[in-house]
């Protein structure tokens, strides 16, 4: 690169990604094809509208690439083109749930989430977000002793709060989601049901986690997550009377965004192909073996994991404990010096506050991505336990 101090930076940040353990859930390293479509000259093309109703003139290419990308987004979850679409424009994963908001809910209307505390995101209508403005949200929870979904609970704040649209799917919640219970819910109070599949939606490519496509009416995900794509997200929607497709369109662009970005589309769809293969089914599997080791070890070596355990990639770890252990921030910042990354995190029913909550996350897909295997989340396990453990560490 001429620009010297750009290049350096570059490769300082691919260094500090080499050398560290990285266990956010939320991130993975994609290959060099990924990176190249994004480094190609698609970058310079303008492309508003969709393909065959443009507002530029010489997009017959970028026509061709945004279809391609959705023909693989179709099949790599084995849909029908007759019974889904998919938008692949959003930029990433909160425009994409506020642009399914903003095609499917009056301002005002409730949208029924996860509260933050308890796995949610703040795109399912947190009062911090622009969710929690424009819309109402009626947060849910876990349950407070085994600290997994209460479908029951659900149906009952559902029936009283007719919500307009209900969100299943999460940023910290380890288990595997029942769809079909979902599916119950919203039929008792007549509500759309959006699935956001973000951290999951590779184990779902993998076969690994339940496919939430025979119930949901909407599926949002990131592709950057256990996917393993560029930064950005795709909206699917079934096609029926409702229109939601077209709704959504129009809410994606003109609603919501300007151009497309043609050369994050183009590598979203060499993410797709990837994962399209055998593979990348082996990866996803490896990816829960290595979580339910970590976590296993984790646990066999005293710290509380939220529910008991973990049924995908993420991990929830309460470091806290009533005190006896170290904070999110602090145990969070400790393992980065050990070179371990990972996110403070809240748990279920947090006393303390986000900023500094009870626990950190951890994820596999990244290490995953990378070769790792059981025997060196058992090293991992190890290693997490000794940094927490260390004189000055805990408040023991
Ligand atoms: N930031 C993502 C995560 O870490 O889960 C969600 O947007």
């Amino acid at each position: 690169m001429k620009d010297k101090q750009i290049e350096k930076l570059i490769i300082e940040e691919s260094t500090r990604q080499k050398k560290v353990i990285n266990l956010i859930a939320s991130e993975n390293y994609v290959s060099d094809d990924v990176l190249k479509a994004l480094g190609s000259v698609l970058t310079n093309k303008y492309a508003e509208g969709y393909p065959g109703a443009r507002y530029y003139g010489g997009n017959e290419i970028s026509d061709k690439v945004e279809n391609l990308c959705k023909v693989r987004a179709l099949g790599l979850f084995a849909l029908d083109e007759n019974e889904w679409a998919v938008n692949v424009q959003p930029l990433s994963g909160s425009p994409a749930n506020v642009a399914v908001y903003l095609a499917l809910v009056e301002p005002g209307q409730k949208i029924m989430g996860m509260h933050l505390v308890h796995g949610g995101h703040l795109t399912h209508g947190h009062k911090v977000s622009i969710t929690g403005k424009i819309w109402k949200q009626i947060p849910y929870g876990v349950d407070k002793d085994s600290e997994v979904l209460n479908y029951e609970a659900l149906k009952e704040l559902a029936k009283t709060e007719q919500p307009k649209l209900i969100v299943a799917g999460f940023t910290a919640y380890p288990r595997v989601i029942d769809f079909k219970k979902f599916r119950d819910i919203a039929d008792a109070c007549g509500t759309l049901l959006m699935v956001d599949m973000s951290h999951f939606a590779g184990l779902v490519a993998g076969q690994t986690y339940p496919s939430p496509f025979e119930y949901a009416d909407i599926v949002t995900t990131t592709v950057h997550k256990t996917l393993r794509g560029p930064r950005s997200a795709m909206i699917f929607s079934k096609k029926d009377a409702r229109g939601l497709p077209q709704k959504i369109d129009k809410a994606v662009f003109p609603g919501m965004q300007g151009g497309p970005h043609l050369n994050q589309i183009a590598a979203v769809a060499v993410a797709l192909r990837e994962a399209d293969s055998p593979a990348f089914k082996k990866y996803a599997k490896q990816v829960i073996k290595n979580a339910k080791v970590l976590s296993n070890e984790l646990a066999k070596l005293g710290w509380r994991i939220i529910s008991g355990g973990t049924d995908s990639h993420l991990i929830l770890m309460d470091t806290w404990k009533n005190g006896i252990g170290v904070s999110g921030k602090e145990a969070s910042l400790k393992l980065e010096k050990a070179g371990i990354i990972v996110n403070m995190n809240t748990i279920p029913f947090d006393t303390r506050s986000p900023m500094d909550p009870s626990g950190i996350r951890l994820g596999t897909a990244a290490e995953t991505t990378r070769g790792k295997k059981e025997g060196d989340m058992v090293k991992i396990a190890r290693k997490i336990d000794a940094v927490l453990r260390a004189r000055g560490s805990r408040r023991e």
